[in-house]
């Protein structure tokens, strides 16, 4: 079995089809200033195939990446290239969200707010898989994989700048070693 998934990884990291991104919301994507950041390889990587494991482009790290590319935060994705994404989610928003999984590899998931200026978790997981992603769980991905809500908890204010707080799902699978993430950038105004 565990030789089965290296093998199944090896074979798609060979033909560059990888393996899991968020689709809806629109997530955070490639642009200029993730090559100011991070670099023409690591950007490359990342922008050529969403679904790219994040371990793929921090072999990409040369020279010119900048202490500003966190690959392993919102995998190394950067706001400035993304401000026409922002959402804007008061407290209590229910947001639906949509995963395309495209190979899978057992290993815990969640989806959490965090920080953007502190690369931190902000409060509890809003949505967590334990196990996520199993080969053997199902011919397809169990519907609460690939579509499920979270709702948006009240952030006393912690949010109400642009670009303070984002919300990411994160997918660590443990066998092959392989990290994705998606972030979702978002806006909470202050209450009246
Ligand atoms: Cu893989």
């Amino acid at each position: 079995m565990f030789a089965s998934f290296i093998l199944t990884c090896l074979v798609f990291a060979t033909s560059a089809f990888a393996h899991g991104v968020v689709t809806s919301p629109a997530p955070r994507r490639a642009g200029t200033q993730l090559t100011n950041v991070c670099g023409t390889g690591p950007a490359q990587v990342l922008s050529n195939d969403v679904t790219a494991p994040i371990e793929n482009a921090v072999k990409q790290v040369s020279a010119a990446t900048t202490a500003d590319c966190s690959l392993f935060f919102c995998r190394g994705l950067q706001l400035a290239d993304n401000l026409d994404l922002v959402q804007t989610f008061p407290a209590g928003t229910v947001v639906p969200m949509t995963i395309n999984i495209r190979v899978r590899h057992i290993g815990p998931a969640n989806v959490s707010i965090v920080n953007t200026k502190t690369q931190s978790l902000m409060g509890p997981a809003l949505f967590s898989w334990p196990v996520f992603a199993d080969p053997a769980a199902a011919a397809d991905p169990p519907k609460n994989e690939t579509s499920f809500s979270v709702t948006i908890p009240d952030l006393g204010g912690q949010c109400a700048q642009l670009g303070a707080c984002s919300i990411q799902w994160w997918w660590f699978g443990s066998q092959v070693k392989q990290t994705y993430e998606s972030c979702i950038d978002f806006v909470q105004p202050l209450d009246e």
